[in-house]
């Protein structure tokens, strides 16, 4: 997998340091290290280890119009089995994780105010922990789901129930494994949460809702495509993984032609969606994936935007293109009265800037929209439409966000007008040496490539009264309640990379070219600041050698992950993390269940504290 962009990349590099993989400092604990009891721990649990076949799951994207929108909270309680499994998303039969047996996985479905039970029993023969990406988990930290952030891994064999109660927010989410990248393995569904405030009303502005997961896709298990790139030297080409196939609602296409020659592979049809003709379908469009963004189009039906991430908002009307990157959602609405019953349009997927893989049907992503009338039986004829003529709403192969001026949310709200804290985040390629002592390439923050310590997570070494180390994880402290800002200058000359932060949405409220100093950012007039109702949403592409600021409020206690979403970008390093009010950390609800997953009892043998795993 060689990277014709590497050569331009090493001459971009600013920041070259060596260091070493897999042999972690100091965590800086002043307490001792727990012993090691593993003769007088219970047996682990017992695991189901048998293989099982994917089963492919419609009812993860078809929202049904008897979901009652309602104020009245509820609970709603889920089952969850992890395990490994054979599937073949786009005819290629690899190994997979799945939830029930299930990929795409399991939809939740909830409105504002229910809470959410998950009983997670875990049969991967590797630890686990789920993230719900976008719920802010407001007195439920512990239970947002990243080992090494806010928990220790859900053992092999072992059970856990993440419990939250979805407040102050509605929207398009997902939930996937925050654990390596085996997100890429098939850890990853739907989250959808309605509201009776949603400005956009069922029967009045969409006739039916649609799910669109979009990701690419890769035929090696997450931890042998870590292991490899690991093991790549640095002058040879970046920890990209060139995608296989693009996948929507789990499916796609693979060229088996290019197949290695003991591989079972199936030739497969894209994939399709059906729509009645003459109705609007609301589509909560979410990327989970890895590595490519994508600019989705489709043919003949101009797309209107109304929701980013979690906040409704106005849009431009007629938007023939929609950037996404990893971790971000769009809800648009088309209206399907551009044909009639049997017509069929491509939806196409072209990558922004990143390469396929062989194999891949160049040169776009597709999949099929198809109109077919109630009782009708659908037809299986290709389309034959043309994309659109405009240019693709991206600038060279790399691919911004619409702009956050194209977008005011519905919900006016502005942003603090003035701060009391801020930090600023430098993101940079870099190297260091692995585990054979061959520089490799990393991903740093302000200058540290994250080392998870993923059985001394963060929110329990807080809740201690400890302070985080330094040289395992970029991370700034914002004392009080107030507004903060964080900068982060993306310095990568060829790299786009797509921010996540968890625990709270922020405002966008400056952009720009190159990278801001310190003492940049402090001259800069308050009217600089677009603090009117600007965009909120959780995850925002920072393109190559660009800023962007992101104003919060900081009145909620905790540790919060600010990441690349990018999985393979996370597995080499590319997090930082955010502690606030941490005085207050010690006081947040941790329950038994939560803290004895840190019970050296539920270490693998071998690990300790100490231990680092990748992202
Ligand atoms: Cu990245």
């Amino acid at each position: 997998m060689n990277h014709p962009r590497w050569h331009l990349v090493v001459l971009a590099i600013t920041l070259f340091v060596l260091r070493v993989v897999g042999n972690p400092v100091s965590v800086g604990l002043t307490s001792p290290l727990h012993p090691h009891h593993r003769d007088t721990c219970p047996p682990p649990p017992p695991r189901n280890t048998g293989l099982e076949r994917v089963i492919y799951n419609e009812d993860a994207f078809v929202l049904s119009n008897d979901f009652v929108v309602t104020n009245t909270p509820t609970t709603r309680t889920y089952h969850w089995r992890l395990s490994w499994a054979t599937g073949a998303p786009d005819g290629f039969y690899r190994k997979m994780m799945v939830v029930n047996g299930l990929f795409p996985g399991p939809l939740i479905e909830a409105n504002q105010g229910d809470t959410i039970i998950i009983h997670v029993k875990n049969d991967l023969d590797q630890g686990a922990g789920i993230h719900f990406h976008g719920i802010n988990q407001i007195g439920s930290l512990w239970a947002d789901g990243v080992p090494g952030v806010t928990q220790c891994p859900i053992p092999s064999g072992g059970s856990f129930t993440y419990e939250f109660t979805i407040q102050e927010q509605s929207g398009t989410f997902f939930w996937h494994s925050h654990m390596g990248n085996t997100m890429a393995d098939g850890l990853t569904g739907p989250l959808i949460v309605h509201s009776p405030a949603d400005p956009y009303i069922p029967g009045k502005d969409f006739d039916y809702e649609r799910v669109m997961m979009v990701s690419d896709w890769v035929h090696q298990t997450s931890d042998e495509i870590i292991a490899d790139t690991f093991a790549r030297p640095a002058n040879e080409s970046l920890p990209d993984v060139a995608p296989a196939s693009f996948l929507i609602n789990g499916a796609g296409v693979y060229n088996c032609t290019k197949a290695p020659k003991n591989a079972q592979c199936e030739k497969r049809s894209p994939p399709e969606i059906h729509v009645l003709p003459n109705k609007k379908y609301r589509f909560r469009m979410i990327s989970h994936s890895s590595e490519a963004h994508f600019k989705i189009s489709v043919d003949n039906h101009p797309l209107q935007i109304i929701q980013c991430d979690d906040t409704p908002v106005v849009g431009p009307s007629g938007i023939h293109r929609v950037p996404i990157a990893n971790g971000e959602r769009y809800d648009f609405v088309i209206d399907t009265s551009n044909g009639k019953d049997g017509d069929a349009f491509w939806i196409r997927a072209p990558f922004c800037s990143q390469n396929a893989g062989p194999g891949f049907p160049a040169p776009d992503g597709l999949a099929i929209l198809r109109y077919v009338k109630e009782g009708s039986i659908p037809g299986h004829n290709q389309p034959t439409t043309s994309d659109w003529s405009v240019p693709p709403l991206t600038e060279g192969n790399s691919c911004p966000d619409l702009t956050s001026n194209d977008f005011v949310p519905v919900q006016k709200i502005d942003a603090p007008k003035t701060v009391q804290s801020s930090w600023i985040l430098n993101s940079a390629l870099g190297s260091l040496l692995n585990a054979n002592k061959v520089p490799v390439f990393a991903f740093f923050l302000n200058n540290v490539t994250f080392q998870d310590y993923i059985y001394n997570p963060m929110l329990l070494q807080l809740r201690k009264g400890l302070t985080l180390n330094n040289s395992a994880v970029a991370h700034t402290v914002f004392p009080q309640s107030s507004g903060a800002d964080i900068v982060i200058n993306n310095k990568d000359a060829t790299i786009d990379h797509p921010f996540h932060l968890h625990g709270k949405p922020f405002f966008i409220v400056a952009r720009g070219s190159g990278a801001l100093t310190a003492d940049q950012y402090a001259a800069l007039p308050p009217t600089f600041f677009n603090t009117t109702n600007p965009l909120r949403r959780d995850t925002l592409v920072v393109t190559r050698k660009s800023y962007a600021i992101l104003r919060i409020l900081t009145d909620e206690p905790g540790v919060f992950a600010l990441h690349c979403h990018m999985g393979w970008h996370l597995a080499h390093g590319k997090l930082s993390a955010v502690v606030v009010q941490p005085d207050a950390i010690p006081r947040l609800a941790l329950p038994d269940e939560a803290a004895h997953l840190c019970d050296s009892c539920n270490f693998p043998p071998g690990a300790t504290l100490n231990t680092t795993a990748p992202g």
